[in-house]
């Protein structure tokens, strides 16, 4: 039997250092592939109850867990100041799946039965309010959240914190007004905020074409116009460089206090939502890739793919069955949680930046 030279193990042992799947290891990689699949047979049960009455609209994220699941499982999750807000809207499952969240509540949502703890049973699916994750309201109104999110961002530009302010939105949204009122917020001499701003570029909003909207050749170039924002477009489909993107973006923002302009390129599987079908559409797989590339580096077997969806698919027919013997809420809660009950005496009445 031949044996490898210094030089070739010197070669060997540093590809494997390089290679950034090694590097990540395999425990991280299948806890990633779980939460991934989590949030797909998630989306494809929702979209089923909204085909199937059980349910009114979906809106979702399948596509997007590649970038989704890193992101969610960087958070510095929490409440208050001193933890990561989340600004996101409707195509987010993943990144809270990927915080700990339960595909059981998002299934309540879709049914809009009183025991839905995002809204109690009002607001369309995947519309997540999660206080104790410093989940702000997501609102089925694209882009306000970009402007939301320069509240929080100020906070903890304020406080004495590592702690930043995260928002996510679509393509197409970046046309509005909100979109560049954060960036100008962002950059203010007097006050830089510590935010991520990302923008998932799936390439359509609703069935608008955006290579026929935006000029731009990425929705990134914005940062060229504020030298002290580092803006990157990325493969969103590729867990890996989403991981090395993310852990990039949280480092600098958590250190240098400023923002940081991220643009994802993601598959939309299943169209815009149940108003255009939701029917699969043929695009890059993000779980698929990530399985073949596991399967060719001897990182995984075929067999621990199909147990972890098993199991994971076993799990929601559970909570499924659960879920639909709860009670819808009563007329009389209509009221309940509609006006606040006034400010609490620790609200700033004076300040400013
Ligand atoms: C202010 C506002 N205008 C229009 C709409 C209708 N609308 C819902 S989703 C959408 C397209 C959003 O596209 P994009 O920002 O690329 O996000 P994607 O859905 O592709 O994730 C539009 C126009 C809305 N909800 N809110
Ligand atoms: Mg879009």
């Amino acid at each position: 039997m031949p044996t490898k030279t210094p030089a070739a193990k010197t070669t060997a042992k540093a590809a494997h250092a390089s290679d950034p799947y090694k590097k990540l290891g395999t425990a991280k990689l299948l806890k990633i592939h779980e939460l991934m699949v989590r949030a797909r047979l998630l989306e494809e049960r929702l979209i089923k109850m909204s085909k199937g009455g059980d349910g009114f609209f979906w809106i979702g994220g399948p596509g997007e867990e590649a970038f989704n699941v890193p992101l969610g499982l960087q958070v510095k999750k929490g409440h208050g100041v001193n933890h990561d807000f989340l600004h996101l809207h409707y195509r987010s499952a993943a990144i809270v799946m990927a915080m700990g969240a339960q595909p059981i509540d998002a299934l309540r949502q879709m049914r809009s039965v009183a025991t839905d703890p995002y809204s109690k049973g009002r607001n369309f699916v995947n519309h997540y309010a999660i206080p104790e994750l410093n989940v702000v309201p997501i609102s089925p109104t694209i882009e306000t959240q970009y402007s939301t999110l320069i509240g929080t961002g100020i906070a903890q530009a304020r406080a004495k914190t590592d702690a930043i302010t995260i928002v996510n939105g679509g393509d197409a949204g970046t046309a509005e007004g909100d979109f560049h009122s954060c960036l100008v917020w962002a950059n203010r001499p007097a006050l830089p905020l510590p935010i991520l701003i990302i923008v998932v570029n799936n390439g359509w909003g609703i069935s608008t074409e955006m290579k026929t909207q935006h000029g731009e050749k990425n929705i990134s170039d914005w940062a060229k116009v504020f030298p002290d924002m580092p803006g990157k477009t990325i493969n969103g489909n590729d867990v890996l460089e989403s991981w090395a993107a993310l852990e990039e973006a949280f480092a600098y923002i958590r250190k240098n206090r400023k923002p940081y302009l991220l643009e994802a390129r993601c598959s939309r599987l299943y169209g815009h939502s149940s108003s255009s079908g939701a029917n699969r559409i043929n695009e890059s797989d993000c779980i698929g890739l990530l399985e073949t590339a596991l399967l060719d580096r001897g990182l995984a077997k075929a067999a621990d793919f199909k147990k972890t969806w098993d199991k994971e698919a076993a799990a929601l027919d559970a909570a499924h069955k659960l879920v639909k013997s709860e009670p819808f809420p009563a007329v009389e809660s209509v009221w309940e949680d509609v006006f606040a009950d006034g400010l609490p005496p620790s609200y700033p009445t004076k300040g400013g930046s």
